[in-house]
């Protein structure tokens, strides 16, 4: 995903506020500061500032505490080179305090940002890490095994990711609609599955997964949505294969990248919680895929993703905070069971075909996972 604020309707506000419930339960206020000899680094982000009450730090678990005090839904991100996203909190209502740990791993550069109202730049200062090089996945077996089992999982799913959307594009360049339109949410999945992988890496987020409101923040709309808006709305128009040529070529260049990045296990369970965030704002609302209505199967993606990491730190957990996986296994299972009625065929019902309620319930199942998912970056970092 990747969006601007849109426009809401008063249904999707309500699912919003619905689904934000848990964000709301789980933020400030933690009992554990969890990592950092030196405590949580308080981030004030306003509607014109963005005050980081540190610019240094050493190598290790770092916990920055973002509090909202402007007007404005906000968001903060920490950067290495290149704009790799190295974390991120998103949808930091007005009021509200939110934890983002990270591992430093390396001395180095970064930067910090607050983004008022989610558009933009942001609003950066630099961020420097010292200190000597550690990684704690070198000296906690646990913790390396569950970095390499996720690596493998994203390695399958961005080699499956490669060959959708070449199948994808070749359709939409044959003018095959009717096939397009069936690969469409099937190549989708492998993006929605590593989505906080695969959108950590510069703008090929945008490019490949925008929204047509990236127009507002004068972008061009290409990738997956506009090409669903071509084969849904209008038909596929002059720049359509110019258009197919562009996802593939980004599509490739994503995959490379998720292939080669090292991961942290704290990039596993802050991507955990990031892909219940996605289906929290995005597929709930039935704005991911406005035009072909085809949310459902970026919500089980979304969902697949959150679990394979999970799986991946379960021994990890289970050592840590047995209740908390306890708990996970109840709210995941109780998700599933939800969005299993709605398979078929070969996929899932249309957004557009499921009852307010069914959207309902599958929002306060969402919702149930909040808390419990937001709590397993610290008991990794504990
Ligand atoms: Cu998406």
């Amino acid at each position: 995903m990747f969006t601007t604020p849109l426009r809401a309707t008063p249904l999707r506000t309500a699912l919003v506020a619905a689904a934000s419930l848990s964000v709301l339960a789980a933020c400030g206020g933690g009992s554990t500061p969890a990592a950092g000899a030196d405590g949580p680094i308080a981030v004030e982000a306003g509607d014109t500032a963005c005050k980081v009450a540190r610019t240094s730090s050493n190598t290790g678990n770092v916990t920055f505490e973002v509090s909202n005090k402007g007007s404005k839904v906000t968001e903060f991100y920490l950067y290495a080179e290149g704009d790799r996203i190295l974390g991120e909190v998103e949808n930091i209502g007005p009021g509200l305090t939110r934890r983002l740990i990270v591992e430093l791993t390396d001395a180095g550069k970064l930067q910090t940002a607050c983004k008022p109202g989610m558009v933009g730049d942001g609003i950066r200062a630099d961020f420097t890490v010292t200190g000597e090089g550690r990684k704690s996945v070198d000296t906690d077996t646990k913790l390396a095994d569950a970095t390499k089992e996720y690596q493998r999982y994203v390695n399958s799913q961005a080699d499956s990711l490669l060959a959708k959307t070449t199948e994808f594009v070749d359709a939409v360049k044959a003018n095959k609609v009717e096939d397009a339109k069936a690969l469409f949410p099937v190549a989708r999945l492998y993006w929605e599955r590593i989505e906080p992988v695969a959108e950590s890496f510069g703008d090929l987020d945008p490019k490949i997964d925008g929204r047509e409101e990236v127009i507002e923040e004068g972008q061009e709309f290409t990738g997956f949505h506009r090409l669903e808006k071509d084969l849904w709305t209008t038909g596929l128009v002059t720049d359509s294969p110019a258009i197919a040529d562009g996802l593939l070529t980004n599509v490739k260049d994503v995959v490379d990248k998720a292939k080669s990045v090292e991961l942290t296990p704290l990039e596993l369970a802050n991507g955990a919680k990031d892909l219940l965030d996605e289906v929290a704002t995005g597929k709930i609302t039935g704005e991911e895929d406005r035009y072909s209505h085809t949310d459902l199967w970026d919500f089980r993606a979304n969902v697949d993703g959150s679990q394979a990491a999970v799986a991946a730190l379960r021994p990890v957990i289970q050592e840590k905070d047995a209740a908390l996986l306890t708990t996970l296994d109840e709210k995941f299972k109780a998700l599933d069971d939800l969005l299993e009625k709605q398979r078929k065929d070969d996929g899932f019902k249309l957004y557009t075909d499921l009852t307010e309620t069914e959207i309902k319930d599958l929002a306060a199942a969402v919702d149930a996972l909040g808390e419990p998912i937001s709590k397993v970056a610290e008991a990794v970092a504990k």
